[in-house]
């Protein structure tokens, strides 16, 4: 054996650059299923599953294809451990001392394996649409970087919905006739879930058996854990619920985990799909017809924009990156995010959602857990860990810069200009959670108002040095200012009092 070529859980892919640079009939694959990694954070049973799943099932593909795989199992006794401990355990045994790999997408991988011993020659990580240097280049002598004009910036290198040099359809952002409330519909399509076979089924009692006590559901288990599945479950998305993505995709309905959203974001993750493909799909529907710009846009933005801004943000700030704390919050993360019981219905239904299918979207994600967090003064490194084990899709080059910095704000406005928070007004707006809640989303203050009343203006206040002069935020702060102070008083000590409960671990 001359060279080993490692490839990582999130590292599926048939055309990743170390496989393609790597030689079928002298290198040797290295894959492993390890404790350092299935624990770094307690990760919901689903999402070890489905890793574990797809790298038995990619192993078995390699080795189809003519690939010499050292495949290590979890609850093999010769199991090192850790990545580094592996490849020095597969150095050991066949002599080789050199290994080949694609940049991980976690700092914390890359120092260990930058200290492992062997020769790494890394080659960098070319599923994504913006290589790092060219995310460098573009943030280089910029004041702020602003996903918008990175997007623009994207749309014209890879041409998606271009006409010429304009946008397709005259504007470069369809959000404005997006952004609508979900409505029911009986008739409406779920993504496409996948049976297990065999090889599923057997990593699925090796989770539950090493990983039952961790926070999630495994059983049922859909995901898909094979690139054609992974495939199939996009075509079906771009077929079924693309069309009607736009408008409802900030939308919440209690026992709608999905509306039209893809469930894809685990499978690119992971290596099972490429963005460059899924956009490639969504571009030919819109082509042919089959679904209009303003869902193919908002689409198209979120993998071209937001999927590659924040991982050249993650690799652009820093290893320290995930523990900022800008505004020095830090409270402990309440029970209530592992399951323990709440009166307010928003919280408990994603929290509940989350923990029976490690998935939640992206509004749920950002308007109700994490703006509850914010708002509560949550410490975001406790946020963060939460974010980075109960969903499907999260490893930590995009779960932090949407945690750290787009949900909590913990990076000082990096990712965003403004915080993401909002009063009930907004849930109660873009979901129907708030028709079975002990709170009332149109009280302010006093017996049953809703905590996110009290407590969004408890933030403004708390924050006003660093937000009054945000010109985005002026205007909250001159509603604010203008309401009687006796009013203002009692919203104050109602946050308070909410607060000391909740920290006190009362039930809220
Ligand atoms: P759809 O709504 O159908 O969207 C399409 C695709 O666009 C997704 O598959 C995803 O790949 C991409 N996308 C959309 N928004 C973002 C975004 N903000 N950042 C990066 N990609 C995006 N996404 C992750 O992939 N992993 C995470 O760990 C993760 N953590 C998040 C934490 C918080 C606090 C927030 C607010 C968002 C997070 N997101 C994360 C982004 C987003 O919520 C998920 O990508 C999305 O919910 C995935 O579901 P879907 O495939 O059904 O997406
Ligand atoms: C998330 C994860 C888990 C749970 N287990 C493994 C594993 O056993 N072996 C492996 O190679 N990768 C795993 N992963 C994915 C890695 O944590 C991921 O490659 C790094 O976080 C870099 O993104
Ligand atoms: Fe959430 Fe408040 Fe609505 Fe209850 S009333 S569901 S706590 S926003």
């Amino acid at each position: 054996v001359r060279r080993l070529v490692l490839v990582l859980g999130d590292q599926l892919s048939p055309a990743l650059s170390a496989l393609r640079a790597a030689d079928r009939a002298r290198d040797r694959v290295v894959m492993a299923e390890v404790r350092s990694e299935a624990s770094y954070v307690p990760h919901h049973p689903k999402k070890i599953a489905l890793i574990f799943a797809a790298m038995r099932h990619f192993a078995a593909e390699l080795q189809a294809d003519g690939w010499d795989v050292a495949y290590t199992r979890y609850d093999d006794p010769e199991n090192a451990g850790s990545i580094p401990a592996e490849l020095m355990r597969r150095a050991m045994e066949t002599g080789a001392r050199q290994v080949l790999l694609t940049e991980p997408g976690e700092w914390r991988l890359i120092e260990a394996l930058e200290d492992c011993p062997l020769a790494t020659s890394t080659l960098p990580d070319d599923r994504f649409l913006c290589a790092r240097p060219a995310f460098e280049a573009w943030a280089e002598g910029r004041k702020e970087l602003r996903m918008e004009w990175f997007y623009r910036e994207m749309r014209r290198r890879t041409g998606y919905l271009m006409k010429g040099r304009e946008p397709a359809g005259g504007k470069w952002n369809f959000d404005a006739s997006n952004r609508k409330p979900a409505a029911r519909d009986l008739l409406r399509s779920a993504p496409m879930q996948f049976t297990p076979d065999a090889v599923t089924e057997e990593v699925l009692d090796l989770v539950a058996a090493e990983f039952g006590e961790n926070f999630g559901t495994l059983r049922p288990f859909g995901f898909a854990v094979t690139r054609s599945q992974a495939r199939r479950a996009l075509a079906h998305f771009v077929r079924h619920q693309l069309p009607g993505f736009g408008p409802s995709q900030d939308g919440m309905l209690e026992n709608e985990p999905y509306l039209e959203h893809a469930l894809i974001s685990g499978y690119m993750n992971i290596g099972l799909l490429c963005p460059r493909e899924v956009c490639d799909a969504v571009q030919a529907a819109w082509e042919a017809g089959e679904v209009p710009i303003s869902s193919a846009e908002g689409f198209i933005r979120q993998v071209i924009g937001w999927r590659e801004f924040v991982r050249g943000v993650y690799f652009l700030e820093g290893p320290d990156y995930p523990r900022r704390n800008a505004l020095n919050h830090r409270r402990k993360l309440p029970p209530l995010y592992w399951g323990a019981e709440t009166g307010m219905n928003c919280l408990a239904q994603v929290v509940a959602q989350t923990r029976d299918l490690a998935y939640a979207h992206h509004i749920q994600r950002l308007m109700i857990t994490g703006n509850f967090a914010l708002l509560a003064g949550i410490d975001p490194a406790e946020v963060h860990g939460w974010y980075l084990s109960v969903y499907f899709d999260a490893f930590e080059w995009v779960e932090a810069p949407n945690t750290v910095g787009m949900s909590q704000f913990a990076d000082g406005g990096v990712v965003g200009s403004k915080p993401y928070v909002s009063s009930a007004n907004y849930i109660d707006r873009m979901s129907d959670y708030c028709t079975g809640c002990r709170y009332d989303p149109k009280t302010r203050t006093g017996e049953g108002a809703c905590p996110f009343n009290l407590l969004y203006w408890a933030f403004m206040e708390r924050h006003r040095a660093r937000f009054a002069s945000n010109h985005r935020m002026g205007q909250v702060y001159a509603t604010w200012d203008r309401m009687e102070p006796g009013h203002r008083e009692t919203v104050l000590a109602g946050a308070e009092t909410f607060l000391t409960d909740l920290s006190a671990g009362k039930p809220v």
